[in-house]
C-alpha cells in the first residue's frame, strides 16, 4: 500500500473527525452503549420470544477439534487437579464418610474463546473509553474493565444477520468485508428492518476454516467482517447499536483495505462510541434455526464473568426465540 500525504498515517488521523460518546453518560461512565438497554428495551427484546426455543452461543473451551484464538494467543489448557485416581495415594485427603470429589483448574487468556472485550480493551493516542488514561490499564484496568459490564449484564432485542447465507456462501472468505448498508440488505431480505438499539449478531462462518485447514488457517491471517468508513461508524451512532457480536475472532477485517490498519472499528466503535463487543460465538444452531422458521429476531441475553480489573472475560451468550 502506498500513502499520499493526505492519507492517514495514524489511527488519529483516520478517526480525527469520527462521532464520540465520550461524556455522554457521564465521566465516571465504564459501560459505554449498553447504557441503551433500559428496562424497555429488555421488554422489546422479551417480545420477540415465541416459542421458547433457547439457543446457547458460547464456543466449547478445550474443543477436541481445536480452539481459535487470536495469533500470538494460546487456547486454554486445562488440568485435572484430583480424581478417583487421587485415592490411590495413602496420603490423600479422607473425608468423614468416604467423600471423593474431581476438581480441575484451567489457564486460558480471557480473550481466548467467546467473550465479552472490555471498553478498555483497545485504544489509541493515549486514551481508551471515555477519555481514561491509558495508563490507567497498567498492571490491570483501573477504568472500563470488563467487571462492570459483567455487574450490568447485556439483555435486548437480538436479530441474527446471517451474512454468509445471505450471499450465498458456507462461509465468508478471507479479508472480505462488508459494511452497514449489506447488513441492511441482509436483514431486508430475512425479511425484517434493523431497529435502534438492537443487539447485531452478524454470521461469517469463517471459522469452519479453522476446523477445516488447521494451522494453514493463520497464514496471512485477515478475517472477513465490517470494514471501517466514516459512513459505517455514523450509521452505528445514528442507530445507537450497544453491541455487536460477531463468530470470528475480532468482529471486523483485520487489515482495514484502504489504510492497512489494524482493527480501526475497535478504536471507532469500542473506544469512541462505547459499543461491547463479543467475539469468537458459534452461531451455526442458532442460523439453521432462523433459515427454518424466519424468524431472525429474538432476546438475547449475556453475562461475562466478573473479573475484577480484566481486559475481558468468557461468556455463554443466550438467544431465546
Ligand atoms: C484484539 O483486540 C487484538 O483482539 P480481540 O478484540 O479479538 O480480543
Amino acid at each position: 500500500m502506498t500513502q499520499s500525504n493526505t492519507e492517514p498515517k495514524t489511527i488519529d488521523d483516520l478517526l480525527a473527525d469520527a462521532p464520540s460518546n465520550w461524556g455522554r453518560w457521564g465521566d465516571d461512565d465504564e459501560v459505554g452503549s449498553l447504557n441503551y438497554l433500559t428496562p424497555a428495551e429488555v421488554l422489546r427484546g422479551v417480545a420477540h420470544i415465541k416459542t421458547g426455543a433457547v439457543f446457547t452461543l458460547q464456543r466449547l473451551i478445550g474443543d477436541p477439534k481445536g480452539d481459535p484464538v487470536w495469533p500470538g494467543r494460546s487456547p486454554a489448557t486445562r488440568t485435572m487437579l484430583m480424581d478417583e485416581a487421587t485415592w490411590d495415594s495413602d496420603d490423600a485427603p479422607a473425608f468423614p464418610g468416604g467423600l471423593h470429589y474431581a476438581d480441575d483448574k484451567i489457564e486460558a487468556f480471557l480473550q481466548g474463546s467467546t467473550q465479552y472485550d472490555a471498553l478498555g480493551h483497545v485504544w489509541y493516542g493515549g486514551k481508551i473509553w471515555n477519555g481514561y488514561d491509558a495508563r490507567t490499564t497498567v498492571g490491570g484496568m483501573d477504568k472500563a474493565s470488563v467487571e462492570p459490564i459483567a455487574q450490568r449484564g447485556v439483555v435486548g432485542r437480538g436479530v441474527l444477520l446471517d451474512l454468509a447465507r445471505y450471499r450465498g456462501k458456507d462461509n465468508l472468505d478471507k479479508g472480505e468485508t462488508f459494511d452497514h448498508n449489506d447488513l441492511e440488505a441482509c436483514a431486508k431480505a430475512q425479511g425484517h428492518t434493523i431497529e435502534p438499539h438492537d443487539v447485531l449478531i452478524i454470521r461469517t462462518n469463517f471459522l469452519k476454516l479453522f476446523f477445516e485447514q488447521g494451522e494453514k488457517f493463520y497464514e496471512n491471517f485477515n478475517e472477513p467482517g465490517l470494514t471501517y468508513s466514516p459512513e459505517l461508524v455514523q450509521w452505528f451512532h445514528d442507530k445507537e447499536i450497544p453491541n455487536l457480536v460477531t463468530d470470528t475472532i475480532a468482529n471486523e477485517t483485520t487489515y482495514e483495505p484502504n489504510s492497512g490498519f489494524a482493527l480501526p472499528l475497535h478504536c471507532a466503535l469500542m473506544r469512541n462510541l462505547g459499543v461491547t463487543l463479543t467475539e469468537i460465538c458459534d452461531l451455526e444452531k442458532l442460523a439453521a434455526s432462523c433459515a427454518e422458521d424466519g424468524q431472525y429476531t429474538f432476546l438475547y441475553a449475556a453475562a461475562p464473568l466478573k473479573v475484577h480489573r480484566a481486559t475481558g472475560s468468557p461468556v455463554n451468550p443466550l438467544a431465546i426465540k
